[in-house]
């Protein structure tokens, strides 16, 4: 750490706002209570799939006239009494179709999208389920400027009237207003370039580029320089995006090589919308589970949960999660399991997520078909019926609401600038922002896509460290503190209050099977091996690439990096594949889940099998552990487990580092009894943080270090190695058994002065490049290799900038060894077992260990400390 990038980018340029303007609507003929809606009973049906006849059963509606260019916002709150199910959508009177929706499992629904002036507007409810006879509606209109923002802060709530209210002359007072040149009226944003583009980024449209990063090194400094970095690559390449010629420059300036992958971003965009346009026209059903052709909107995904619980009551619920976000949505998820209701009923958990990143649409496509693929399986399918039968399925498609619904329903733009809301990949949460910044609503804000954290850098897990950035606007912003996000809070919710023993999040578009750790400083856990056998596995059915995450390169606060070493639940991150975070439906959907080309998983199965392979691994004992004993009928048995981590050293905006803030798990699970013998399918005791780490045994002597002769001569500043090889080198070798074992090899090089500025490559004998280090601001480099092949080596040292070229600041420089690390092992942690009775009295208490794979017989947990408790009370002795 304290290593400085070598330049600073800026990555959003000040005053880029325009001025917008409220327009509050007229109260009109208003009505008694306009804004309280009626059904006198409940209709199952869509919301959104048609404008209803006015007075049709189990609806209400409101009509409005647009006074702006600019946004709608519909609300739903609950009237008072009780809440049930209400839905909302939004109408264009004109044409009948569909502005916006929501569908979630309450009544708190959020609608929102883009309007224009004189739009004649139909705002239906529809009385889904559930005794509310009444819902309050709320509807704001925004005014946007051109590059679609607001300075205003939280809309003014308008009181909605029962006929379209007369028009008087909107407060439109800001001159910059302009009308945006929106073609329809729904899924548009105008289409001014952003207001931080300068003139030579115009000419250059967004480009994905493969830029070479021979080593982890090179990769993480990549990752400094503050380039929207994907996840794509392989051993010596990543894929980045460039959003303009700025950050062409910043990658060229910084000596990285790159081809083109993708000429044109926008137009790839525009292109895919067409590309699955046309798909949808000639496919009546595609090969999914569910059949279906197009990407969902949220409201889909929320329909569809709901819709499947009440076909199947008894294998399919529903439930809303605790927190709401940012924009006040419900995230909702579907349960999948005989009994469903029966929450606590001991069996393996297997919980499968999508969409923490708005823009990866794909994931929350295959968590909604893996929903259908159990329930169709369950009724036609033996082998998956098996499975459903041993399992708990938990399934939240859409874990960031907020952040999708703004991308789905974005113009097609692609260009990853600040206002291709379509790009946007994190949350919602403006707290971080500057005030300039922290104003408007989420679609349509000062800081456009920028704006939010990012919700795989706020887990606790080694929150803090590299791999995520400091500064609100980076898109792995790591938030204020672990934790601090309505929408990791709820999946901490989920893990904690359920023996969640197999975890799977779900992105794109990497094609990679991720374990942990993120970050390379944290060797791997006691369990890698089996780890390992299970990624490799499910890898073995898509043909991704199976890696612990930090392979590719450092993360810190990642989902699994949270939930494994808490919990001990195995937890895989998903890059689903394909091109592009959200590619055509048929390729990066349809293909990647059920394994036909172009996916490379074609003919081996494919992501549907990979989540079949997870699933029969939840239902195997042999990779849980497992509580047995007996309880008579109606007792309930807790198992409960506190404890503290330390997160990273929290590293500041300046590179220092303040010490680890510590994170407080409190993991409640419970078992309700159904008399005799009982099994619990439950996680390790000891969570893996504390357990120990996996290393393997010297085989030899470690290779002595030794100091290395700096060659005669200085050569002269090159900033463009290795396309420019001008510099200079020195040979050393690695030993191997029987002389001896290294584990680590290092090769340091050292000078005065922090301007100056040399940088380290070194090659194995057959030229290729295993590992450098080329950092900026110290004054030293480490190049590192694990495990390091015996054989001649050569280190190669380019004079990247000399602070005074006149006295040049030249290096010394070692090799050194270090002995492969032996697998060292922790403290062994306990649960504490309670037994309640069914009148909540406290009647057996102990402390249990179980191991992974390990049966543990609780005995009889409640009668015997029962019977001990009523004699101690009777002073008996016995
Ligand atoms: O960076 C991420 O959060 C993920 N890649 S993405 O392109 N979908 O944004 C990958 C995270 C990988 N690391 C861990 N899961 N530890
Ligand atoms: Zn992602």
């Amino acid at each position: 750490m304290g290593q400085l990038p070598r330049r600073q980018l800026v990555v959003l340029a000040a005053g880029a706002v325009l001025a917008g303007v409220f327009v509050a609507l007229p109260a009109g003929t208003a009505v008694a209570a306009p804004n309280v809606l009626n059904a006198d009973r409940s209709v199952t049906r869509s919301c959104f799939a048609s404008l209803l006849p006015a007075g049709a059963a189990g609806a209400d509606r409101r009509e409005f006239t647009s006074t702006v260019d600019g946004l709608i916002q519909a609300r739903l709150k609950p009237g008072t009494g009780a809440e049930g199910d209400w839905d909302l959508a939004v109408f264009d009177k004109a044409t009948g179709g569909v502005v916006a929706a929501s569908a979630a499992l309450r009544s708190r629904e959020v609608a929102e999208s883009f309007v224009k002036k004189g739009q004649q507007l139909v705002v239906q409810a529809c009385r889904y389920s559930g005794s509310a006879r009444t819902v309050q509606l709320g509807v704001d209109f925004l005014a946007l400027t051109p590059q679609g923002t607001s300075t205003q802060t939280t809309p003014t709530q308008t009181t909605p009237t029962q006929t379209t209210p007369t028009q008087t002359t909107p407060t439109q007072t800001t001159p910059t207003q302009t009308t945006p040149t929106q073609t329809t009226p729904t899924q548009t944003t105008p289409t001014q370039t952003t207001p931080t583009q300068t003139t030579p980024t115009q000419t250059t449209p967004a480009q994905l580029v493969r830029v070479e990063t021979p080593t982890r090194a090179d990769k993480n400094r990549l990752n400094t320089l503050g380039l929207d970095v994907t996840e794509k690559g392989d051993a010596t390449s990543v894929e980045v995006v460039l959003a303009d010629g700025k950050d062409r420059k910043t990658l060229s300036d910084a000596g990285f090589k790159s081809s083109v992958v993708e000429a044109d971003l926008s137009a790839k965009s525009v292109q895919d919308a067409a590309t699955d346009r046309a798909y949808a026209a000639k496919t009546p059903s595609s090969a999914l589970p569910s059949g279906r052709t197009t990407y969902r909107h949220l409201y889909d995904y929320e329909f569809e949960i709901k819709e499947l619980a009440r076909k199947y009551p008894n294998l399919v619920s529903a439930f809303t999660m605790p927190e709401s976000t940012w924009e006040g949505r419900d995230v909702v998820g579907l349960e999948i399991a005989t009994d469903v209701r029966n929450t606590s009923d001991g069996k393996p958990v297997d919980f499968t997520m999508g969409v923490h990143h708005a823009r990866e649409w794909p994931a929350g496509e295959h968590a909604m078909e893996w929903a259908y693929e159990l329930i169709n399986g369950y009724y036609h399918d033996n082998t998956i019926r098996g499975l459903v039968g041993r399992t708990r399925n938990i399934i939240v498609p859409i874990i960031n609401p907020d952040g999708f619904d703004i991308s789905r329903e974005a113009e097609p733009k692609g260009d990853f600038s600040t206002f291709d809301y379509e790009m946007k990949r994190k949350n919602c949460n403006v707290n971080d922002s500057p005030p300039q910044y922290a104003t408007g609503v989420c679609k349509a804000d000062p800081a456009g896509r920028l704006r939010g954290t990012d919700p795989n850098r706020n887990y606790a897990g080694f929150w803090g460290g590299g791999g995520a950035e400091t500064a609100w606007s980076g898109d792995t912003f790591r938030g204020s503190a672990p934790f601090s996000e309505p929408e990791t809070r709820n999946v901490r919710w989920l893990v904690s209050s359920r023996q969640v023993t197999n975890l799977m999040t779900l992105h794109t578009v990497a094609a990679l099977v991720l374990r942990v750790p993120g970050i390379a400083d944290t060797r791997p856990p006691l369990d890698e091996p089996a780890y390992k056998a299970l990624g490799d596995k499910m890898a073995s059915r898509n043909a991704y690439t199976s890696e612990p995450s930090w392979m590719l390169y450092d993360t810190t606060g990642t989902t699994e990096d949270w939930s494994y070493w808490a919990t001990g639940g195995w937890g895989f991150t998903i890059e689903v594949g394909g091109n592009g975070f959200h590619g055509p439906y048929a390729d990066s959907v349809v293909a990647e889940y059920e394994g036909l080309a172009p996916a490379a998983g074609a003919g081996k199965g494919g992501n549907r099998q990979a989540f079949l392979d997870f699933l029969g691994n939840t239902a195997d004992p042999a990779q849980h552990s497992t509580l047995i004993g007996s309880a008579p009928k109606g007792y309930q048995l807790k198992l409960h487990k506190t404890f503290q981590t330390p997160s990273s050293p929290v590293v500041q905006p300046d590179g220092s580092t303040k010490p680890p803030i510590y994170n407080t798990d409190d993991l409640n699970s419970t078992l309700t009894t159904t008399g005799g013998r009982f099994a619990w399918s439950v996680n390790p005791s000891t969570r893996p943080y504390v357990a120990g780490r996996y290393g393997r045994d010297p085989q030899g002597p470690v290779q002595p270090g030794y100091a290395v002769a700096n060659p005669a001569g200085v050569p002269p500043i090159n900033q463009n190695y290795p396309a420019d090889t001008t510099a200079e080198s020195f040979a050393f070798h690695v030993d191997g058994l029987p002389k001896a074992d290294n584990g680590k090899l290092s090769v340091n090089i050292n000078w005065k002065n922090p301007t100056t500025d040399w940088d380290l490559f070194v090659y194995d004998a057959a030229g290729n490049l295993v590992t450098s280090s080329a950092n900026g601001g110290t004054t030293s480099e480490h190049a590192v290799l694990f495990d390091p092949p015996a054989g001649d080596y050569k280190a190669v040292v380019v004079n990247y900038d000399q602070t005074d070229p006149a006295v040049v600041d030249d290096w010394t420089g070692d090799v050194s060894f270090a002995s492969p690390i032996p697998t060292t092992y922790g403290p062994k942690e306990a649960y504490q077992l309670t037994c309640t009775s069914p009148k909540g009295k406290l009647v057996g208490v102990a402390d249990v260990y179980a191991d992974r794979g390990q049966t543990v017989d609780v005995g009889e947990v409640c009668t015997r400390s029962a019977h001990a408790q009523k004699q101690r009370a009777s002073g008996g002795t016995r």
